[in-house]
């Protein structure tokens, strides 16, 4: 597309295929679709398509947000989304290091003999858990009580195997995709379901009780992992990504380098970006050759365009596909039909991150530290921060960032009223309401020795600042869990709430009683006589991990755009799921 489209006016623009969404699903879609081969087909996307990428905000990257070059935390990078990837997960690998080329670092969970579990007011190390004669202060069965919540976890999914007649044992994705569905349950209420009929919860709440279904939740870090989300995927996801020894890995200079790179990419191959565009609506063409007219707004000026395309890939998560206006072709203004229905098969799951940078005073250590001796990793709570992860210490060692709270669905509601006033993705500060919020309510960044207010203030504009009464919530929580009396207040913040429109959540889960498979097969041409496309992490069989995302996209590209594999740098016998 001419780049002379990136300013000012749209109306009228034409692309083969307009994508909406500047996620990773969006930009690798963009990037592969204007530089992969395609199968000799008589589709009219075999030839050289026009690309062109919408996403209504002001940034690319959708859930992955990093906090880099900061004034002040100079060599220290934090993660408001997205933050790691593991090494199994092929298309996120193959690209970060053979075709985006960029730094893999380890991305370190700590010693388990120095950071802390602080669950019902007990706190201790994760290397206790096991140990004879610890207790928690979980009313759990003797069979139970003191074990690692991942021994627990696996026990369950173990059970399940056995009583199927499977071995237990490593299983990949493609082994776990042709038993799940035929797994079924055997004892209690739920007794002849097949797992894809039973929610987790409900299937967890059998196995170990009530307060051991408490237990894990809580130790498990995520309650996002154990909500009644369908059984036959918990089982694979909890095995794969969260339980045992599992490395994770992360990119050095932050994680949405991916987003950034796939963009870069995209560009040098001719797409363009257009950035604070909102889909409101789509309809079939009848004015020029182009088959789908879109109605765009320009979130900046409220300006309406009118664009038009011959494919349309929505990539974009449920609470954005139901911003959408649905009174044209597919959406078809009813609730029952089956895009409504299947859209409505996930779960789209709150979370809210929060970073806090702090001064490390005269001893350049991090209070962590300092206090505890902690150098990296996480610790777990119950409290309604969940998780903290110790970012590390900028170069020279001035300031330490660290994600003061991590956490997801019910705990997200309490942090909720102590949040910026709700002015939805681009709140307008001159308001008298919003000044008024952020004058009794904001947190001010504070000059420091090394860094000043002004500096400061410049960069707080593209990141929300915790208000005040947020961080005094989070820091007597984060005294609480490491028993520690002084914390100082941080000189700055910034957190998220993925929750917001359009997001709708940090990640998704899938409900039960829904056949995955179909759904996203589905959901990646709903129409088959329509050239309209769903993809990205909420329908795909890895929520919550890019790799979901790409293995969607891919799946898609091949199967709907009649595009080769890219086997320059990925595995042709990678599987990319059903
Ligand atoms: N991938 C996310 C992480 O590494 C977790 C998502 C959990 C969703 N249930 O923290």
């Amino acid at each position: 597309m001419p780049k002379s489209y990136k300013q000012g006016s749209i109306q009228g623009l034409t692309t083969d295929v307009a994508i909406v969404g500047a996620g990773v699903s969006g930009l690798y879609s963009g990037w592969r679709l204007l530089s992969g081969y395609f199968k000799e087909t008589p589709d009219y996307r075999t030839s050289n398509p026009s690309v062109s990428i919408f996403d209504m905000s002001n940034r690319i990257g959708g859930r992955l947000f990093s906090i880099k070059n900061y004034p002040g935390l100079d060599g220290v990078v934090g993660e408001l989304g997205g933050m790691r990837f593991m090494e199994h997960q092929k298309i996120a690998n193959s690209l970060i290091n053979k075709v985006l080329k960029l730094t893999v670092l380890d991305f370190p969970m700590g010693d388990k003999n120095k950071n802390l579990i602080y669950l019902r007011g007990q706190r201790f190390h994760e290397s206790d858990y096991g140990k004879s004669g610890f207790k928690t202060n979980y009313n759990l069965d003797n069979k139970w009580q003191g074990k690692h919540p991942d021994e627990i976890f696996t026990a369950i999914v173990n059970d399940v195997l056995i009583k199927n007649g499977y071995s237990t044992g490593a299983r990949n994705r493609k082994e776990w995709d042709e038993i799940k569905s035929i797994l079924s349950y055997y004892q209690g209420p739920d007794k002849g379901q097949t797992l894809e009929n039973i929610g987790f919860w409900n299937l967890i709440n059998d196995q170990v009780g009530n307060e051991g279904y408490n237990f894990i939740s809580d130790a498990g870090a995520y309650f996002s992992n154990t909500i009644n989300w369908n059984s036959a995927e918990a089982m694979p996801y909890m095995m794969g990504d969260f339980v045992g020894d599992v490395k994770y890995k992360t990119i050095e200079g932050g994680f949405d380098m991916i987003a950034e790179g796939l963009a870069k990419l995209f560009s040098e191959a001719g797409g363009t970006i257009y950035n604070s565009k909102q889909l409101l609506n789509f309809s079939h063409n009848d004015l020029n050759s182009f088959k789908y007219k879109l109605l765009i707004r320009d979130t900046k000026d409220n300006d309406e365009y009118e664009i038009y395309c011959n494919s349309l890939i929505l990539a974009m998560p449920r609470r954005a596909l139901e911003l959408i206006n649905d009174h044209n072709f597919l959406f078809k203004g009813g609730e029952d039909i089956e895009l409504k229905k299947n859209i409505r098969s996930v779960i789209g799951e709150p979370s809210f991150k929060l970073l806090m940078a702090f001064d490390n005073g005269k001893n350049r250590l991090p209070w962590w530290k300092s206090e505890l001796d902690i150098d990296e990793g996480r610790s777990i709570t119950d409290l309604p921060m969940r998780q903290c992860y110790y970012f590390g210490a900028a170069k020279d060692r001035n300031a330490s960032l660290l994600l003061a709270s991590y956490n997801d669905m019910r705990t997200v509601d309490f942090w909720k009223p102590l949040e910026l006033p709700d002015q939805g993705m681009s709140y307008k500060k001159n308001s008298v309401h919003f000044k008024k919020m952020i004058d009794n309510n904001s947190f001010v960044p504070k000059a420091t020795s090394f860094v000043t207010k002004e500096e400061l203030e410049k960069v707080s504009k593209f990141y929300k600042q915790a208000p005040k009464r947020m961080v005094d919530h989070s820091l007597f929580q984060l005294k609480e869990l490491h028993g520690v009396e002084n914390i100082p207040d941080p000189f700055t913040t910034m957190y998220e709430n993925w929750s917001d429109d359009p997001y709708g959540g940090g990640y998704h889960a899938w409900k039960a009683r829904y056949d995955v498979g179909s759904v996203m097969s589905y959901m990646r041409r709903p129409m088959k006589t329509e050239n309209v496309h769903i993809c990205g992490e909420a329908y795909s069989d890895q929520q919550g991990w890019i790799e979901g995302a790409f293995c969607v996209a891919e799946r898609m590209l091949q199967q709907e755009f009649a595009m080769c594999k890219p086997s320059e740098w990925l595995d042709d016998d990678y599987y990319l799921g059903r």
